[in-house]
């Protein structure tokens, strides 16, 4: 059943119970109706108490019912009459009350929560507004700017706000379902509050709304739902309940159909999907004590951070005593950023500088249950770290590399327990970027390959498994959009145009900013070796600004110029000229069309990965996009936009 009713004398327990999350589905919301017309018709009945079963009251509305039309009863139906029913409803909230679960709660006239309960309207991570009343129940709870905190920005508030708030009446001392029916009975000894949708709410007065608007138009990045809460409950709050519950179901049914909402959902379940892959079911991986780090330039001390930051003891290893202070300090640089950005505090920063043993060579890493190695990208060097790994580290210690482009078949060949080695690319900065590709090779064992997703999820990474190609999943769809970026110039548009198109996409930056940022002369010296070896490799304007000593921001121009400690790109005449030789007579492009070539190239290559067995799934391309490469979220990912406009037609 999954809504039960059980008797408690005088007062009835609802109970739903819908694995994993109590998600409103149709069944519940049916279920629901039911229970209410049986309590109703029950005089004897004089409360009923609503609780959830397992570890939280409502994870929300069925997120998996959205891509299909809407199915009676609908939710702001149920709730009107949870609200009008003779009988008073209590909710009992443990866990979490989110999005549909909190609108649920808000149709009944008391709450009563437990003591680490959190509430949160989070419908706007998924494009959507809260579409069963909670924009304007809320307000006429706990004022229009609480409200408008947790409907439109996210907020999310424990037990103890929630009743500062007025949002909860009661905070449970004890098990809480026992303490909503005590209460429900001492409740019933005094007037019942009016209904939440019937009680007045302050209107905070039009510059409030302007400057609220101003603000989360600002933070919303092109997200439309934000702001659309904003614009419902300001209507609700000004013309009243019934206008604004009708304003906020036909703005949340728009937006449930559209493209940003659907893109958002696909990467929801998509983000849920990937850390378990079905053929690692039942496998343990390596239990982790302590993690090795050989390396501590910008890629390792960014591991080592996201290690510490997980709560792991960290060994870094550098080569040489000034290497590792060098690397050491790149780390304490990383935790004290994070406490003076307010993200930990001075304490907890230097407790996890505390957890970091740093040690020269590799004979400290001897105790380590894992190494992850991110020294230079050399063939060579890693060979011969991982020689003396293999002799140094326990037979059962699994050995990773953090290659980006070599193939890690050659970085292991020949060493004894191939069984333990695995390839984790993680992306820069290490202790921020969401994605790590996970890279089994022919020999990797699950245990091995259960440990990459099982430290991913301890670092709270999106893994992403990924077979074995040159650049894996990410950086070969990288150089393929940026050689169709370079197609482009050769066809005569302006680097600058395309950066705006892919800006005006959602993108922080475009291809050609990018690599300002990252530095030219890395690719270019990639180039250069493979024409010493004798390989046609033909010349790229890249190539011409390099040996202009244009490397990018770093030496104050590249495609564009920098003024000193100024990162803005700015037009530059120079580079216009040194790279014209390379690029086709000038012509327009409409934005929309350089979009659609470029994220075109990226999907042709995502399906001939996909095809070739590198990746397993669409959405594991999208989240490798989205998580290591800046792919705008609302857009879904390139696999995801281009079926969604090949439905369209
Ligand atoms: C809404 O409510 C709209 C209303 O305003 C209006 C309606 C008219 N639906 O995250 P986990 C699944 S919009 C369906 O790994 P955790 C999830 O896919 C909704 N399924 O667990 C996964 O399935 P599987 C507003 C859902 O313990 C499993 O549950 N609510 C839903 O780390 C476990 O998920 C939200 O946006 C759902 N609503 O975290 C909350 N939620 O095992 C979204 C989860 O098959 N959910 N699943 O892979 C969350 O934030 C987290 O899932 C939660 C649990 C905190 C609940």
């Amino acid at each position: 059943m999954t809504v039960s009713l059980s008797r408690h004398g005088d007062i009835a327990l609802v109970r739903l119970d819908n694995p994993p999350v109590n998600a409103l589905g149709r069944a519940v919301r049916e279920g629901l109706l039911a229970v209410l017309a049986e309590t109703e018709a029950d005089l004897s009945l004089r409360a009923v108490v609503l609780a959830g079963a397992g570890k939280l009251f409502v994870g929300g509305a069925d997120i998996a019912e959205f891509d299909a039309p809407p199915q009676p009863p609908h939710l702001p139906e149920v709730l009107a009459r949870i609200e009008a029913a003779r009988l008073p409803w209590i909710a009992a909230l443990h866990g979490q009350a989110l999005g549909g679960g909190l609108e649920l709660a808000l149709a009944c006239r008391f709450r009563v929560a437990a003591a680490g309960a959190r509430f949160a309207l989070p419908e706007v991570n998924l494009g959507l507004i809260p579409g069963a009343g909670g924009t304007q129940r809320l307000p006429r709870l706990i004022g229009a700017g609480a409200a408008l905190e947790m409907a439109a920005e996210r907020r999310m508030v424990s037990a103890d706000e929630a009743l500062a708030l007025g949002l909860v009446d009661h905070v449970a001392a004890g098990q809480v379902e026992e303490d909503a029916v005590a209460f429900a009975r001492a409740a019933l000894d005094r007037p019942l509050p009016a209904p939440v949708g019937a009680r007045p709410v302050a209107d905070p007065g039009a510059a409030f709304w302007q400057e609220a608007a101003a603000r989360i138009a600002k933070a919303a990045k092109g997200q439309a739902a934000p702001l659309a809460a904003l614009e419902v409950m300001r209507i609700g709050v000004e013309r009243g309940f019934a206008a604004g519950s009708t304003a906020e179901r036909a703005r949340f049914l728009a937006l449930r159909d559209s493209d940003e909402a659907a893109a958002l959902r696909h990467l929801f379940f998509a983000e849920r999907a990937a850390p378990r892959p079905a053929a690692l079911r039942g496998v343990a991986p390596v239990a982790l004590s302590a993690v090795g780090v050989v390396g501590g330039g910008t890629m390792g001390a960014g591991i080592a951070a996201a290690l510490r930051n997980a709560g792991l003891p960290v060994v870094l290893s550098e080569r040489d005593p000034a290497a590792l202070e060098r690397g050491l300090a790149t780390l304490r640089g990383i935790f004290d950023a994070a406490a003076k950005r307010g993200l930990t505090t001075p304490e907890e920063a230097a407790a996890r500088m505390a957890g970091v043993t740093g040690t020269v060579g590799l004979h400290g890493l001897a105790g380590c249950d894992l190494v992850i190695e991110a020294v230079f990208e050399d063939l060579a060097v890693k060979r011969e770290v991982f020689g003396a790994l293999a002799t140094i580290c326990a037979p059962g210690a699994v050995l990773a590399t953090n290659t980006s482009y070599i193939d890690p078949r050659l970085i292991f060949d020949g060493l004894a327990g191939p069984d333990r080695c695995i390839g984790l690319h993680f992306f820069s900065p290490a202790q921020v970027m969401k994605l790590v590709e996970i890279i089994p090779l022919p020999d990797t064992s699950a245990t091995v390959l259960a440990t990459g997703f099982d430290l991913a999820a301890r670092l709270g990474k999106v893994p992403v498994q990924s077979g074995i190609c040159d650049g894996f999943i990410g950086n070969r769809i990288l150089r393929r959009y940026r050689a169709e970026a370079e197609a482009m110039l050769r066809d005569g548009v302006a680097h600058w145009a395309i950066d705006a198109a892919m800006r005006g996409f959602g993108y922080a930056m475009g291809p050609f900013e990018m690599q300002d940022l990252a530095g030219l002369d890395i690719s270019f010296l990639h180039r250069e070796a493979a024409r010493a070896r004798g390989e046609a490799v033909p010349e790229t304007p890249g190539d011409l600004l390099v040996r202009a000593g244009r490397k990018g921001q770093k030496t104050g121009g590249g495609w564009y110029d920098y003024a000193p400690g100024d990162r803005t790109p700015r037009l530059s005449d120079k580079a216009a000229r040194i790279v014209a030789p390379l690029a086709g007579p000038a012509r327009d492009m409409a934005e929309g069309d350089i979009v659609a070539r470029l994220i075109a190239a990226m999907a042709a290559e995502g399906q001939a990965i996909l095809d070739e067995g590198i990746a397993a799934s669409p959405q594991d391309i999208d989240l490798v996009e989205v998580h290591g490469y800046g792919f705008p979220r609302i857009k879904g990912g390139p696999m995801f936009l281009t079926a969604r406009q090949a439905t369209r037609g």
